[in-house]
């Protein structure tokens, strides 16, 4: 890994920046992999980058039909936390947020995790209590949070309306001063230098377009370059999981539907937490560059274009004026959507399937770059032990079956 000093960076400077070194290779595919991945965002590249790291796996190339991180991982908002209801998700979310404080250093790349805690409002009485209901959950699992009321809320964030004038009233919120954002095309970037240094093959422009299977054992993929053998096959598709999953005879219990998210002109820093609420639909952050950063429930059809509706975006700048007033003016930037795969209980599928070798990683609707660490973690552990990790184990797709589902609908930041 070639890594540059201020006389390195001058150096190229002076060069025009033609000749900087690429980040990873750019390999031809082999014939075979003891390992393949799927899906070349933040959790599919996490993934082999614990395979290789942390278990000695490193024959393993990572699928990719576009770009690395242009799912998805680049579309979200960034928004990191791990207050959720359940000890299940808690356990998951946590895992996640204790990488997230070292992941930098782990990958020598700056991922620009900024802890500067998420408030989610309550607007009513039963939304207060669910947030102290959650609150005392999470500190029974150590995680931090506080349960603040209108006057706390205020302290924290002078710029929002609190006042009882408001359409929704802010009537108080969870905090947890841990969460924060980090930068998301960071992320990716961070996983594939590192994994790609530890010697995981990235395709990119390779596509699968179905399964080899004999005799109920995954043998490999078919893809737009040819077909490629491997024994273990990690799925981590995000919103087109259906497809791979249908391309297997799978059924998984999905939806796939547009989220949106939007971008402001850049403005002197006047908020320095992030702000959500589930109740009018809305959440709000300011990037170290200045911009406003604003997300949407998702929008309520299925569909696989990376684009919304114009009343959902609508709905939100509607909820998000209605808290700040003084964004009234603030000009819209840029706008643009993703597909995020929700199941009915909105938590994540980790799981085997029917076909040995073949395993699926998908289903965080609205909410899983907050997990690309712990996610890529434990499933590179279930991947090279052929067993799910203790942690990835709840989310099994049985769970539909069994009746065992782990409902996150309330701590799930925008709702779906
Ligand atoms: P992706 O990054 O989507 O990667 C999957 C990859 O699979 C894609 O690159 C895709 O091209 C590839 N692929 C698909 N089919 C094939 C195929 N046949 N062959 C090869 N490759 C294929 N989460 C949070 O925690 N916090 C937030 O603030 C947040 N905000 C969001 C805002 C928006 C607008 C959106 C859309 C999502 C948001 N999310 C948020 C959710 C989060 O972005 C996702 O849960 C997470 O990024 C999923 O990561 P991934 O690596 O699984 O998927
Ligand atoms: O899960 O925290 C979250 C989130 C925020 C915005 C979209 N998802």
């Amino acid at each position: 890994m070639q890594r540059y000093s201020g006389f390195g960076l001058v150096k190229h400077a002076l060069r025009h920046h033609e000749d900087w070194q690429r980040q990873w290779r750019n390999p031809t595919p082999k014939p075979g992999y003891d390992v393949i991945i799927v899906g070349g965002g933040g959790h599919g590249l996490a993934t082999a980058y614990y395979l290789a790291k942390e278990h000695g796996i490193t024959n393993v190339a990572v699928l990719e039909k576009g770009w690395l991180g242009g799912g998805n991982t680049a579309r979200n908002t960034t928004i990191v936390r791990s207050n959720y209801l359940w000890d299940e998700s808690a356990a998951l979310y946590e895992h996640a947020m204790k990488h997230w404080e070292g992941l930098s250093q782990e990958l020598n790349y700056n991922v620009m995790f900024s802890q500067r805690g998420v408030l989610n409002l309550g607007h009513t009485l039963q939304d207060m209590r669910d947030i102290q209901r959650r609150v005392n959950a999470n500190r029974l699992n150590g995680i931090d949070g506080e349960v603040l009321d209108a006057e706390g809320v205020q302290s924290l964030v002078p710029i929002m309306d609190c006042s009882k004038r408001a359409r929704y009233p802010v009537m108080g919120a969870s905090w947890q001063p841990r969460a924060g954002v980090a930068r998301h095309d960071a992320v990716a970037w961070g996983y594939a230098r590192a994994a790609d240094a530890l010697g995981v093959d990235l395709l990119q422009n390779t596509e699968v377009t179905g399964f080899k299977i004999r005799d109920g054992q995954i043998q490999g993929v078919h893809t737009n370059r040819g077909d490629i053998e491997a024994k273990t096959v990690g799925c981590v598709t995000a919103g087109n999981s259906s497809v791979l999953a249908g391309m297997a005879g799978l059924n998984l219990p999905l939806e796939s539907h547009p989220l949106q998210a939007l971008v402001s002109e850049p403005l002197k820093p006047v908020l320095d937490t992030v702000v959500m609420s589930n109740h009018v639909h809305g959440y709000i952050s300011q990037s170290d560059k200045g911009d406003l950063v604003i997300g949407a429930g998702i929008d309520g059809y299925n569909g696989y274009g990376q684009r919304g509706s114009y009343p959902t975006v609508e709905h939100t700048l509607q909820a998000i004026v209605e808290m700040f007033p003084i964004f009234s003016r603030v000009r819209m930037n840029r706008q643009w959507g993703g597909i995020v795969d929700t199941c009915p209980d909105a938590c994540p599928i980790l799981s085997k399937t029917k076909v040995k070798g073949l395993y699926f990683n998908c289903g965080w609707g609205t909410g899983g770059f907050k997990a690309t660490p712990g996610s890529g973690h434990v499933f590179a552990a279930s991947l090279a032990k052929g067993e799910m990790h203790p942690i990835a184990a709840p989310f099994s797709i049985d769970r539909f079956h069994s009746g065992a589902l782990i409902d996150e609908h309330g701590a799930a930041g925008v709702a779906h």
